[in-house]
């Protein structure tokens, strides 16, 4: 398996955003100008609905491999183990790939868990229909930030019934000892295709983020806040204002990290392109596609490639 280079200890302060102050949306337009990442706080979903599902994915990362094994493979959706992808990308991590439009998830754990899956399929209802809210309320605040009307433009894409969002719970086991130094590739870098991911995580750390200078810094973990990406669609439609911010996960620790990540995505058939309002007489610098096919063609590359590239305009 892939070894790293550490990233930086010193590192700049990454934004902070209180969701409870009024001057937070001109700071999360500059920290998606300038790091597509920032970190939320005040955030208001129930602290209850995330112990929950913490508690819940514990249950079943804790399962023997054959039981969770009964959860895949994933096609797209259900468990999946080191292998991350259709293109021999792997970490040290199992997950959970979900929908958050239809029930048919959870055919394959009522499988496993007899009567147990309904409190499963509610824990990860509850939960993300709270964190759903709280990144309209995000895409909200951001097209108020850049002064563009209407203030849906974003988050309706969201909203839509058509939505073609995923959740996904990542379980990152401890290291075994002789790998401890070696800073184990739990994650390998990428960016998020989608418009923007919702993620938190228990106490462990792991996460790192690229700087535009290509620089990776690691992302305290805060386990009482969410922390936001910028994905592809939001840079295209922002015409490149906003970066999808690369990211990885390290798993250099002897504690098992646990995250869980709302990916909001548009209706398959949804033109992403910049919005005529942020453009000012600039050159659209995408071709114009549509979320299908900028998925289809993600889900065909490898986890680190720039997949924005095909898209762009010479
Ligand atoms: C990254 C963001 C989400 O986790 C994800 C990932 C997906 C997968 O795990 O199947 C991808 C990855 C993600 C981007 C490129 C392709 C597809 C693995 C991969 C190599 C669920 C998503 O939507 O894109």
């Amino acid at each position: 398996m892939e070894h790293l280079c550490p990233a930086t200890t010193l590192f700049p302060e990454v934004p902070l955003i209180d969701l409870s102050k009024p001057d937070s949306k001109t700071l999360i337009v500059k920290a998606c100008e300038e790091f597509g990442f920032f970190k939320l706080i005040n955030h208001g979903v129930p602290t209850e609905f995330i112990t929950r599902l913490e508690s819940e994915a514990i249950e079943f990362f804790s399962l023997p491999l054959s039981e969770k094994e009964k959860a895949g493979p994933l096609d797209p959706f259900g468990y999946g183990n080191k292998k991350i992808g259709s293109n021999s990308d792997v970490g040290w991590v199992e997950y959970i790939l979900l929908t958050t439009s239809n029930e048919a998830n959870y055919q394959k754990f009522s499988a496993i868990f007899g009567e147990a899956a309904e409190k499963f399929r509610c824990a990860v209802n509850d939960y993300v229909s709270a964190v759903k809210k709280m990144a309209y309320e995000i895409l909200e605040m951001l097209a108020d930030g850049l002064k563009i009307q209407p203030r849906n433009v974003f988050s309706k894409l969201l909203m839509d019934e058509e939505s073609d969002s995923v959740f996904r719970l990542n379980h990152y086991p401890p290291c075994p000892e002789h790998h401890q130094e070696m800073n184990l590739i739990g994650f390998g870098e990428h960016t998020d295709p989608q418009i923007i991911s919702v993620l938190r995580s228990n106490n462990i750390s792991g996460l790192q983020i690229s700087l535009k200078d290509g620089n990776w810094i690691s992302i305290p973990p805060d386990q009482s806040s969410f922390f936001i990406n910028v994905g592809d669609s939001l840079q295209v439609m922002t015409n490149g204002r906003f970066k999808s911010v690369r990211h990885r996960v390290v798993a250099n620790s002897s504690k098992s990290r646990l995250s869980m990540i709302y990916f909001g995505g548009p209706p398959l058939s949804e033109k992403i392109a910049p919005l005529p309002s942020l453009m000012k007489g600039e050159d659209s610098l995408y071709k114009e596609f549509t979320w299908y096919e900028y998925k289809k063609s993600a889900y065909k590359s490898r986890l680190a490639d720039n997949r924005l590239g095909l898209f762009e305009k010479i």
